[in-house]
């Protein structure tokens, strides 16, 4: 008989691979009030349409209790589905509701299309830098992550397609294709046109990730990389970003047969997505509460990218270059080659301020993301000069 059992001596080769989330780890230190936070990428606490949100999941428990409160199907909620159905054709995709399955929140889409896609040792494509919850999914089904560096209009494809003239096929290339995680980045349309032939071409399908193209700070976003596909992209949206990250409800869309082998993945996951958020979301769509705030969400938003960006141009030493992003939640900031923002963390940290290093995101040691979006106006000018005060000490 063993006197206490060493659990880990029965781990997966998956399991002996998970590490732990920079910026879940990162969230919870930066719990303490004294710590100005620019690390996870949380909505204002102002965004909140509360009063909305309560007459809302008011009705559905006055009038749909019973249903709210019981199993759904795998699918997701059919109302919803259809919303997004239509939601998806005015942006220039002709969905149908097979072609929409409702997860819990994009990250759990990231994990499905692992589930899905990858076997050990497989190559994923992904943009450097690129969203540390999508690598973290990738790489706990043990794939192989390659990257591809960004420009200014996206991905670098010329590079993309000399990687793929040579070297192991990839099993999918992943892009945040509006208003980057991390890098504030848009790929521009011509980029996207492109990027769908290239696909085509070297037969290596697209998974794009987009929460933040609602949140453009001037006009309309571009029309996603999915408008120009030819049954190779599937695509992942949030309502995170724009309506509430604890109510957990996002969408797949793409070719119904993907859909419907995402839909058998996550029979085995959860079941189904949470009925009572399902049911609120779509009552928040319908009325039309969804579009009224994301106007008031993207003038926050661009209030606050205003006042960083005057702040770093106020505070920030010579030397230090940074994104100026035109919607989303963040910018990428690039120091000086010789400091690591790793090492310099600890400073940061000891002077009440926090960021996430950019090798998190597979990005350079000199670099680092900062949200702007999650503190108040006033903490994002002190933040800033504590995080120049910070650069400026290692500044040679
Ligand atoms: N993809 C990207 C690019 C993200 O930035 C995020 C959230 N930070 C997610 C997916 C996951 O979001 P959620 O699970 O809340 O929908
Ligand atoms: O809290 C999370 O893990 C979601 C946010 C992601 C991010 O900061 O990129």
């Amino acid at each position: 008989m063993v006197s206490s059992m060493e659990w880990k001596r029965y781990y997966s080769e998956r399991a002996k691979a998970l590490k732990a989330s920079e910026i879940r780890e990162l969230l919870k230190m930066t719990q303490k009030p004294e710590i100005i936070s620019f690390g996870g990428g949380l909505p204002s606490p102002d965004s909140y349409a509360v009063d909305q949100v309560k007459e809302c999941i008011d009705y559905v428990m006055e009038t749909k209790a019973k249903k709210a409160l019981q199993y759904g199907t795998t699918e997701g909620y059919s109302r919803l589905r259809e919303f997004l159905a239509d939601y998806m054709k005015k942006k220039g995709y002709n969905a149908k509701p097979d072609d929409i399955l409702v997860t819990a929140g994009s990250q759990q889409g990231l994990d499905l299309v692992s589930k899905v896609f990858i076997d050990k040792d497989d190559t994923v494509i992904t943009e450097s830098p690129s969203y540390l919850g999508g690598l973290s999914a990738f790489r706990a089904y043990l794939a192989k992550i390659e990257t591809i560096p960004l420009q200014d209009d996206g991905m670098n494809l010329d590079i993309l397609e000399e990687r793929l003239k040579t070297g192991k096929k990839p099993k999918f290339i992943y892009v945040v294709s509006t208003f980057q995680n991390p890098a504030g980045i848009c790929m521009s349309t011509e980029k996207r046109k492109k990027i769908v032939e290239i696909s085509l071409d070297y037969d290596v399908p697209i998974i794009e990730d987009n929460p933040y193209s609602e949140l453009a700070f001037s006009g309309e976003p571009p029309k996603p990389i999915l408008a120009y596909s030819k049954g190779n992209v599937l695509y992942l949206g949030t309502f995170s970003k724009t309506f509430s990250p604890g109510i957990r409800v996002a969408w797949v869309c793409g070719p119904t047969e993907i859909v419907r082998k995402l839909t058998i993945a996550k029979q085995s996951t959860d079941l189904c997505s949470n009925v009572l958020s399902q049911r609120t979301v779509y009552e928040y769509c319908h009325r039309g509460y969804l579009e009224e705030n994301l106007k008031k969400l993207r003038k926050m938003y661009k209030r606050k990218r205003d006042i960083m960006l005057k702040a770093m141009e106020d505070y920030f030493p010579e030397g230090v270059k940074w994104t100026k992003p035109e919607g989303g939640l963040f910018l990428w900031v690039t120091l000086p080659e010789y400091i690591d923002t790793k090492e310099m963390f600890e400073d940061a940290i000891k002077n009440n301020v926090a960021y996430v290093v950019g090798t998190a995101f597979a990005g350079g040691k000199n670099t680092m993301r900062l949200n702007f979006s999650y503190p108040s106006d006033e903490d994002i000018v002190e933040g800033i000069k504590r995080l120049a005060e910070v650069i400026k000490s290692r500044i040679k």
